[in-house]
């Protein structure tokens, strides 16, 4: 009787979380949530090369090789601080459209990300300067740890790196 008992208790719990997944999934997210995905989603989708709205390791070097390249003006391998300033002009442009009001804000957190990039503090930021951080930026994100990033994994430049 015990063990019928307990057969069934533990067939609960295993079920349990089961069921309330699938019932999370069919709920739709709430708007705000929606809403940051989709942003990430529009982020994510020029880099999204097989346009599975997942981003593989692949796509995430190539997604920060791109970025480098469109930062480094004058392609020497270095961020100079003048590429620095533009770099910050034409995101403050793009965030404008996306977030209005909150740019301020947006430019201060990848200015704050651009100098905690310059590793030795020269004012100079390295290709490999820049790899290490944003590609170990990126890699916090991965919280699964397989290599990809979803929409629910990936933050934007200036959003906030969940605590953990
Ligand atoms: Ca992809
Ligand atoms: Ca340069
Ligand atoms: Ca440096």
């Amino acid at each position: 009787m015990l063990r019928i008992l307990l057969f069934v208790v533990v067939g609960l719990a295993v079920l349990a979380p089961a069921v309330s997944k699938a019932g999370e999934e069919r709920k739709p997210l709430p708007e705000s949530l929606q809403k940051k995905y989709d942003r990430r989603a529009v982020f994510m989708a020029p880099y999204d090369l097989n346009e599975d709205k997942i981003l593989q390791t692949s796509e995430i070097n190539a997604l920060i090789a791109a970025k480098f390249t469109q930062a480094d003006g004058d392609g020497d391998g270095k961020i100079s601080e003048e590429e620095q300033q533009a770099l910050l002009g034409s995101f403050a442009e793009d965030n404008e459209e996306l977030y209005g009001a909150a740019t301020k804000k947006n430019v201060k957190k990848l200015t704050n990300r651009l100098h905690n990039a310059d590793d030795n503090e020269d004012g100079v930021i390295t290709k490999k300067e820049y790899y290490n951080y944003f590609g170990g930026r990126y890699r916090v994100m991965d919280k699964n740890g397989d290599g990809n990033l979803t929409v629910k994994e990936f933050r934007t430049d200036t959003e906030r790196r969940k605590k953990r």
